[in-house]
């Protein structure tokens, strides 16, 4: 999987790296791992994100990396760039408006991700869902080259695979995931630093936002299902943005007997972003694809119209479907 895709590090000297909308530590944490490999071997590299990156991850911009696309600044850095890596996402739809600039020029396109697709959208793809994170995929490549990644690297990297297992709790923090995660660390990173930074720096908004989000809660078919809601205006009231939300579906998903919750956060044109999560074999990537979304069989995303009342039924409806 990895033979062409070195071969294009090898072969060019411009490169672009971004992730999808509302980017997360793995796509964050794999594109300073990718970005400060490619910079070890002396290339140009730019991180452009459709985006800007969520206070939250700021302390891994310790370098002022990432940069938030901007259609008139960037043009051209896009024009000059020989390849473009896509990190963590495996459609084109997830880069907004900085996929149809990257299209209209004629870069090589790069796709590392592990969310199963049917066909990668990169003109390379190094695409294995069976990898818990990309930011370990990322190290799976710059191993395969025979690169070690510095303590800056390192530190995106672990922060990957941290967020993606749910801090190895999910049943993707397989012994491969914490045999990479084990060799990361030799590069001296603190382990309890990174958890501190990711999970132990919430703005006090974020609590009342999950608190508002737990008081929104309906429990359905004897708590089988969980619907939780959080609406934009409180979003604005605590100057949080979305990304901020994240998280708070898996604190209703530790419940005793639910199998599949459903966390809907309002948009500011009044659609809902809805993550699912499941546990066991109950497939919510299956449930998001009815919606046109995506993702893995146990934790998956939407996008839903509004009003909420209608939103749900449709996502509860569906929701048992998948449970029957
Ligand atoms: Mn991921």
């Amino acid at each position: 999987m990895w033979t062409p895709i070195s071969r294009a590090i090898d072969e060019h000297d411009r490169f672009l790296v971004t992730t999808h909308v509302n980017s997360d530590g793995d796509g964050l944490g794999a594109e300073l791992g990718l970005w400060g490999y490619l910079k070890s071997l002396g290339k140009d590299v730019r991180i452009v994100n459709p985006d800007a990156l969520s206070e939250r991850y700021a302390f891994l911009n310790r370098d002022g990396q990432y940069e938030t696309f901007d259609p008139v600044a960037h043009r051209d850095v896009l024009a000059d760039r020989e390849v473009v890596f896509f990190l963590d996402f495996s459609r084109w739809e997830r880069l907004g408006a900085l996929g149809d600039a990257i299209r209209a020029e004629d870069a090589l396109t790069v796709c590392i991700d592990h969310h199963p697709v049917d066909r990668g959208p990169g003109d390379l793809n190094g695409i294995d869902v069976t990898a818990a994170a990309t930011g370990q995929l990322v190290y799976e490549l710059i191993r395969y080259r025979g690169g070690v990644p510095d303590r800056r690297m390192a530190t995106g990297l672990y922060v990957s695979i941290l967020t993606d297992t749910g801090s190895f709790r999910f049943s993707n923090s397989d012994p491969r995931a914490h045999r990479v995660a084990a060799e990361l660390l030799d590069s001296g990173l603190d382990p309890a630093i990174l958890y501190e930074n990711v999970y132990g720096n919430w703005e006090l908004g974020r609590l009342r936002l999950l608190a508002a989000a737990l008081t929104s809660l309906r429990a359905e078919d004897d708590g089988r299902i969980l619907l939780l809601s959080v609406p934009y205006r409180l979003l604005v009231e605590c100057g949080l943005p979305m990304s901020d939300t994240d998280g708070f579906v898996d604190v209703a998903r530790s419940t005793r007997g639910a199998e599949c919750v459903a966390l809907f956060v309002e948009r500011e044109d009044g659609s809902y972003k809805v993550s699912f999560r499941s546990r066991g074999t109950v497939n919510v990537n299956h449930v998001a694809g009815e919606f046109g979304g995506g993702g893995h069989r146990n934790a998956s995303g939407a996008t839903l119209d509004g009003p909420l009342e209608a939103a749900q039924a449709a996502v509860l409806a569906a929701l048992r479907r998948a449970l029957a």
